[in-house]
């Protein structure tokens, strides 16, 4: 299956052209993994090539992230389709305050679920009250940031865990990016994954599952 018409489409924000390709990809047999490995996460990667170069500004770059998550929604049936009955755990996901990324953060929702975890999305520019609240329902509090300016709030809602006594209740992974397992460490984290298919790996370490 040529992919590159939906690359294109997804590149240059065409959300409804990119719908149709994405929806061609699927029924012609191409898995969800590959239509996201070889034109979704490229189409991503060359905008932020681009807005970084100055070929694209604001309105480009938007225009592509919808592109891409009206992309994500067709392949949502197919990436997180959990194989247990049983949850293996329940995770908070949010992306940091000051920042309004999620489409890194919605894969990783989706991966968990695969895997078979329940996951609650708290959504984007979550206050750290929310996530404070949120630790004592969840095994696991995923923190999501894009962007470097917004990632030390992620040491700050561990702070604010701390100053709850809520710390050691919930295990915390951390990713996106800019986000580093030295991050991670220097902050007091419990875990980091580069990517979807890893934070799945790492959710199932942190609770012992693996
Ligand atoms: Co923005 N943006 N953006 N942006 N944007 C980046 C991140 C940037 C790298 C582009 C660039 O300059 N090359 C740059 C950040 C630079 C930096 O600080 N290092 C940037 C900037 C600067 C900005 C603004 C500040 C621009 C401005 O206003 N002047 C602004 C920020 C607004 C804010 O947050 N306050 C802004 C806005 C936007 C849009 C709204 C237009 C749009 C977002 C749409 C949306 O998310 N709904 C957007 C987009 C689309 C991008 C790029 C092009 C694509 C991001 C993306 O979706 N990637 C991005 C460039 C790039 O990434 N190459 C860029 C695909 C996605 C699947 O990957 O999100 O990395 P990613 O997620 C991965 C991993 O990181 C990891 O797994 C995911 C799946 O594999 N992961 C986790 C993510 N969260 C995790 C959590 C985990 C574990 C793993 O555990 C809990």
């Amino acid at each position: 299956m040529d992919l590159s018409t939906l690359y294109q489409a997804v590149l240059g924000g065409e959300v409804d052209e990119a719908v149709e390709k994405a929806k061609e990809a699927v029924q012609s047999g191409a898995t969800a993994d590959v239509i996201l490995k070889q034109a979704l996460l490229p189409a991503m990667d060359e905008v932020g090539r681009l807005f970084e170069n100055g070929e694209y500004f604001l309105p480009e770059m938007l225009a592509a992230g919808l592109a891409m998550k009206n992309c994500m929604a067709e392949l949502a049936p197919h990436l997180a389709q959990a194989a247990n009955v049983k949850p293996l755990g329940k995770v908070v996901l949010g992306t940091v305050q000051g920042d309004v990324h999620d489409i890194g953060k919605n894969l990783v929702g989706l991966m968990l679920q695969g895997a078979g975890f329940e996951v609650t999305d708290l959504g984007i520019d979550v206050p750290r009250a929310r996530f404070v609240e949120a630790a004592t329902q969840a095994d696991i509090l995923g923190l999501s940031g894009l962007v470097s300016t917004t990632i030390p709030e992620m040491a700050h809602v561990i702070k604010a865990l701390q100053d709850a006594g809520v710390r050691d209740k919930v295990k915390l992974m951390v990713g996106g990016a800019p986000v580093t397992q030295e991050f991670a460490d220097s902050i007091g984290a419990d875990g980091y994954a580069k990517d979807a298919a890893a934070a799945a790996r790492k959710a199932k370490q942190l609770l012992g599952l693996e």
